[in-house]
C-alpha cells in the first residue's frame, strides 16, 4: 500500500508518499472525493529498504500548495489514505498529544467537562508513600510516610519515574521556549484553561508539582521513582489500590531534577505575580540536587529484589552531569556551571531519557544569543549542525526518505523518530539550512504513516491508527476507542513482550515488528517521553514551515 503522512502539510512542506515498487512509474495526486488529477510526477528510481525488506519508490509532490484534500494514485494500487494541505493542518493533533498528558494525570478524578467519554474517578493520591528500604536515611526511616502527589502516570502503567519525568517534562517546556507563540492562546480545555497561564506550562507544572515532592529536604537527593512493588493488572486507576513505595535516590534521578527544575526556573521566572516564590524555589532545589550528584557521582539505580517495575537504570552519568550544568548555565550565568559541563568532551546526540546529551546542546542553542563569553558559540553551532547534517544525509540514504536507520528499531522507535526532528528543528533554526527542516518534516510523516506498517502511530489521528495501546486505561474503560493523542512506542525488533502475547507478530523485521494488540507493551505501550517530542515537533513543524 502508499504510505504518506496521514494528517497532511502545510503548504510550504516538503511532501513525499512512498510507493511499493511495481510496474509504474508515475504517480497523480488527485482530488479526495471527485477523484480529480491535480498533478502528477514520475516515481523516482526503486530503492531497497533493509529494515522493512520493501522495496519502494520515492513520490514527490511538494510544489503542491493549494489548500485540499487530496489522495496519492498510482495504477495497479489502491489510493492512498486521504491527507489535507493547509495552514493549520498540525493544530489538533498538537494539542491533543499535549491532552494525553492530562488523561494520564495522577491524583486527579477527570470530569466529563474536560474529560468527556474518557471521565474516570481519581487513582492514587499518593499522599501516604512510603519510603523502601532502599531509600533510607537518617531523617526518613524505611516505612516513613511521606506525601507525594500529582505528577503523571509514565506510561500504560500507573508508576511515576523520575529519570522519565526528566526528559519529558524538559522537552515540554523546551516546546514552550522555542514556540511560545503556539501555546500562549491554545485552549486544551483541562481544568486550569482560562487561568493566567498558557494551558502547555499548567499541564507541565502538575508534574513539576510532584518532581519537588521526590527530593528529600534533608540532603538534596531525589528519589529514582514512586512505585507499586509490582505492575497493576489492566484495570482503571482507582481500582489499583497496591501501596506506594519511593524507592533509592540516584545520581541519575538528582540530576535529571536538576537539569528539569533549572529550566523550569527560567520558564516560570515571568509568572511571578501568579506563582508568587515558585522560580527560585525552582532553582533552589536545582542547586541542593546538583550538590548532592556532585557528592554521590556514582550511585546507579539498582532493582531491590522486591519491587518489580520499570527501572530506567543506567550507569553512564556522565551526559547527565553534562546536561544538568548546561542549564544551570543557562538559567544562571555561573560561568562555573559551564566549566562543569565539559563542552569538549560532551558530543551531541539524539535524545532519549538515558542519552541526555543531546538536550544540553539543543538548550545552549535555544539561547545562545544571550550565553555571553563563557560559552563556546562555534562549538554549539557545530554540535548541532553535524549532528543535524548525520540525520538529514541518513534521510536521504534512506528508501522511505526518513532519518530513521535499522538501528533506530528498537523500543520506543517512534519516539527515536520524533526526538531526531526535534534535532533537526534546532538545526534549522540555528543554522536556516532547509534541508534540516525539510528532514523534521519526514520523521513527523514517519509518525503519522508513511512507514513499512502504514499506520499513524498517533491514536486517535489518521485513517488508520493504534486501536489497542498497551495503556492501563484505554484497555479497562469499556470504550472502544483509545485514549486519543498518544504517540505508541511502535516496531522493533526485540518482542520482549512475545511471551505475554496470545497472537504473534506479523513479522521479525525491525520496521515491521509491531503488533497493535494491548499484550505489545514492547511495541504498543505508550509513553510520556514518547509523547513529549511529538508536541515539541508538531509545533515546530506547525509554526516554522512556510504557509
Ligand atoms: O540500548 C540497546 C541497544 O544498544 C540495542 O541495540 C537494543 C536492542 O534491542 O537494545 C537497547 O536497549 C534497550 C533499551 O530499551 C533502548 O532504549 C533494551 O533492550 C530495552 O529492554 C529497553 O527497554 C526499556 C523498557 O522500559 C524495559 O526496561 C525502554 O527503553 C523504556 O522506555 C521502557 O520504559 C517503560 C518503563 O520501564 C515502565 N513504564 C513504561 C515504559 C514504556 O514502556
Ligand atoms: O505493563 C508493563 C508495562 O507498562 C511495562 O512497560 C513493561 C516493561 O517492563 O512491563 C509491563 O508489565 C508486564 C511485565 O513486565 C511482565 N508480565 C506482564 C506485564 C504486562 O501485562
Amino acid at each position: 500500500a502508499i504510505a504518506l503522512n496521514q494528517l497532511g502539510f502545510l503548504p510550504g512542506a516538503a511532501k513525499f508518499a512512498v510507493i511499493p515498487d511495481g510496474k509504474a512509474s508515475s504517480f497523480a495526486i488527485v482530488k479526495a472525493g471527485t477523484g480529480t488529477v491535480v498533478r502528477t510526477g514520475t516515481l523516482a528510481a526503486a530503492r531497497l529498504s533493509p529494515e522493512s525488506g520493501d522495496k519502494v519508490r520515492l513520490a514527490e509532490f511538494t510544489a503542491l500548495a493549494t489548500p485540499g484534500r487530496y489522495q496519492v494514485r498510482v495504477a495497479g494500487l489502491p489510493d492512498s489514505p486521504p491527507f489535507d494541505i493547509g495552514p493549520a493542518v498540525l493544530r489538533a493533533v498538537n494539542a491533543a498529544s499535549i491532552k494525553a498528558f492530562y488523561f494520564n494525570r495522577n491524583s486527579m478524578a477527570l470530569d466529563e467537562k474536560h474529560a468527556g467519554v474518557y471521565k474516570r474517578a481519581a487513582g492514587h493520591p499518593d499522599t501516604r508513600v512510603l519510603v523502601h528500604e532502599s531509600a533510607a536515611s537518617p531523617a526518613r526511616p524505611a516505612g516513613t510516610v511521606i506525601s507525594s502527589p500529582k505528577g503523571w502516570y509514565d506510561a500504560g502503567d500507573y508508576n511515576k519515574y523520575i529519570v522519565n519525568s526528566g526528559i519529558s517534562t524538559y522537552t515540554l517546556l523546551a516546546a514552550y521556549e522555542d514556540f511560545p507563540a503556539m501555546f500562549d492562546k491554545q485552549d486544551l480545555d483541562i481544568p486550569e484553561s482560562g487561568n493566567r497561564l498558557p494551558d502547555l506550562l499548567d499541564e507541565t507544572l502538575w508534574n513539576l508539582e510532584w518532581m519537588l515532592t521526590m527530593q528529600d529536604p534533608a540532603d538534596g537527593g531525589v528519589y529514582h521513582k514512586l512505585t507499586n512493588k509490582s505492575f497493576d493488572g489492566m484495570v482503571m486507576p482507582d481500582q489499583a489500590t497496591q501501596p506506594r513505595y519511593v524507592v533509592q535516590k540516584t545520581t541519575a534521578a538528582a540530576l535529571n531534577f536538576a537539569a528539569v527544575m533549572a529550566t523550569a526556573s527560567r520558564v516560570f521566572a515571568p509568572y511571578e505575580k501568579q506563582l508568587p516564590g515558585l522560580s527560585a524555589r525552582m532553582l533552589a532545589a536545582s542547586k541542593a540536587a546538583w550538590q548532592w550528584a556532585q557528592a554521590h557521582p556514582e550511585v546507579y539505580y539498582r532493582q531491590p529484589a522486591d519491587i518489580q517495575t520499570g527501572e530506567y537504570g543506567d550507569k553512564d552519568v556522565s551526559d547527565e552531569f553534562g546536561w544538568a550544568a548546561a542549564e544551570l548555565f543557562i538559567t544562571t550565568g555561573d560561568a562555573a556551571y559551564y566549566k562543569a559541563m565539559n563542552a569538549t568532551a560532551l558530543q551531541a546526540t539524539v535524545p532519549s531519557w538515558a542519552e541526555v546529551r543531546g538536550q544540553a546542546w539543543m538548550s545552549l542553542a535555544r539561547h545562545h544569543k544571550k550565553l555571553g563569553a563563557a560559552a563556546d558559540q562555534a562549538l554549539i553551532r557545530q554540535r548541532i549542525d553535524t549532528l543535524s547534517s548525520t540525520l538529514a544525509n541518513g534521510a536521504k540514504a534512506s528508501a522511505y526518505g526518513t532519518p530513521m536507520q535499522p538501528a533506530d528499531y528498537i523500543w520506543g522507535s517512534s519516539a527515536v523518530a520524533m526526538n531526531q526532528a526535534m534535532v533537526l528543528v534546532h538545526g534549522y533554526r540555528l543554522t536556516g539550512k532547509r534541508e534540516y527542516l525539510d528532514a523534521a518534516q519526514a520523521g513527523l510523516d514517519y509518525a503519522l504513516g508513511r512507514n513499512a506498517v502504514g499506520i499513524s502511530f498517533v491514536t486517535g489521528f489518521g485513517t488508520k491508527s493504534p486501536m489497542h495501546p498497551h495503556h492501563r486505561p484505554s484497555e479497562a474503560d469499556g470504550i472502544e476507542a483509545p485514549v486519543p493523542g498518544w504517540l505508541v512506542g511502535g516496531p522493533q525488533p526485540a518482542q520482549q513482550d512475545k511471551k505475554d502475547c496470545p497472537v504473534s507478530y506479523p513479522s521479525a523485521l525491525p520496521a515491521k515488528s509491531f503488533l497493535d494488540h494491548a499484550c505489545s507493551y514492547a511495541s504498543n505501550e505508550v509513553a510520556i517521553n514518547w509523547n513529549a517530542p511529538l508536541v515539541y515537533v508538531t509545533a515546530a513543524v506547525q509554526a516554522l514551515t512556510p504557509v
